[in-house]
């Protein structure tokens, strides 16, 4: 795992260090809107087969690099492989959003989890990240992720996908003590997991806190905010995993930035409903920032595209520390050549920045 990174790009920008160009990488860059993943997706039988098998889940991780010149690989895999590692049952009906058989709603059912083996239930994360680090050979940094403890436990509690997730909120009403000795339980659980990955070689940590925009802005602390700190003191901790940036991306929070920037972080990710030059100010220099082109506009024609591409690098400016992305995750009707056309605009316009 000593191999030398051909392109370190979107590591040195998350130092917020120069660049010859603005690094990219999209969000589900590995999904559905691709072909050869619905072709490997179909030989795995189902989503779980394929992010449980570590030479599918590499395979999938590296289809998008073998087509755009993107700058990180991220680990194919979901969030919720915590919450099924603690028993939850997971699936995926076809087309669908994720479902589990036994969601958890009261003290008996959260009393009962405990964090998962890394060595054991997850091990198959582990080895997916080993088995890419291998066949990346240096070419681009491999990125790791979690769930938030509060996105996670909107789905554990739901025990589904939902618009406004409303029965954790109500536990957080009625029962806070319960609430938090569930995002107590996957605090310590994220924080071993991404511990983890950083030990099974990946080189930087994402946290996706999805439904934290949910919250108002005194919950967001409590019930967000809270336990992602946590998650970042205990991997500043952790002698391996205190070297890798972390990125949080809460999304909808944009008015939580300058809190989010005091955990420790490296980076934030900003969604498409803030302006770059306001979420730098917000920030105030203290960490990168990752995004933000809506996901919408990769529907749009390819001139389209290239001109958000150049308003969305504009907004940031001739400045150290921007790694761009979309918003939040491509979807599955977009055509790939629209990536290409995405992925060679960061590049060239990210050059034009600078000269
Ligand atoms: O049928 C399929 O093939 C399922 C589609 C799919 C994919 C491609 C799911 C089910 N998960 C994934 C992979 C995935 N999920 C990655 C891979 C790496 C990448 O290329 O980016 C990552 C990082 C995730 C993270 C994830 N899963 C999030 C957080 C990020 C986000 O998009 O907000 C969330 C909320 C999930 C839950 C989930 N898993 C899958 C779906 C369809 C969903 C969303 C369900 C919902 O809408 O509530």
């Amino acid at each position: 795992m000593t191999d030398v990174l051909k392109n370190d790009r979107f590591l040195r920008a998350l130092r917020r260090e120069p660049t010859d160009t603005t690094p990219i990488w999209v969000m589900r860059q590995a999904g559905r809107y691709l072909p050869e993943y619905r072709a490997t997706r179909e030989r795995a039988g189902s989503f779980m087969g394929l992010a449980q098998n570590p030479e599918y889940a590499c395979e999938v991780t590296l289809q998008p690099l073998e087509r755009f010149e993107l700058d990180a690989a991220i680990l194919f895999s979901d969030i919720l492989t915590i919450p099924d590692a603690m028993g939850l049952g997971l699936s995926f009906a076809h087309g669908e959003g994720p479902q589990f058989a036994r969601p958890v709603r009261n003290a008996a059912d959260i009393t009962k989890l405990a964090v998962p083996d890394m060595d054991g239930e997850l091990r198959y994360v582990m080895d997916a990240v080993r088995l890419i680090r291998q066949e990346l050979h240096g070419r681009v940094p491999l990125i790791g992720f979690s769930g938030s403890p509060w996105t996670l436990a909107c789905y554990m509690v739901e025990g589904a996908g939902s618009r406004d997730f409303a029965t954790l909120k109500t536990m957080c009403w009625n029962e806070p003590k319960l609430a938090h000795q569930l995002l107590d339980t996957l605090a310590q659980s994220v924080a071993a997991y991404l511990i983890a990955q950083a030990a099974a070689g990946a080189q930087a940590l994402m946290i996706f806190d999805t439904w934290g925009g949910l919250l108002g802005p005194a919950p967001f602390r409590e019930f967000s905010l809270r336990y992602m700190a946590q998650i970042v003191a205990a991997l500043k901790a952790d002698t391996h995993a205190r070297e890798l940036p972390v990125i949080l991306f809460s999304k909808g929070a944009g008015q939580h930035l300058a809190e989010m920037a005091d955990t420790g972080c490296a980076a934030l990710g900003v969604d498409w409903t803030m302006n770059l030059a306001d979420a730098r100010r917000a920030v105030a220099g203290k960490v990168a920032l990752q995004g933000n082109l809506d996901p919408a506009v990769m529907r749009a024609s390819p001139e389209v595209i290239r001109r958000e591409a150049r308003a969305v690098l504009d907004s940031y400016g001739n400045h150290p520390g921007h790694m761009f992305n979309l918003g939040h995750g491509i979807t599955p009707e977009v055509d790939p050549e629209h990536v290409k056309v995405l992925v060679d605009e960061v590049h060239a316009y990210g050059r034009a920045l600078r000269s």
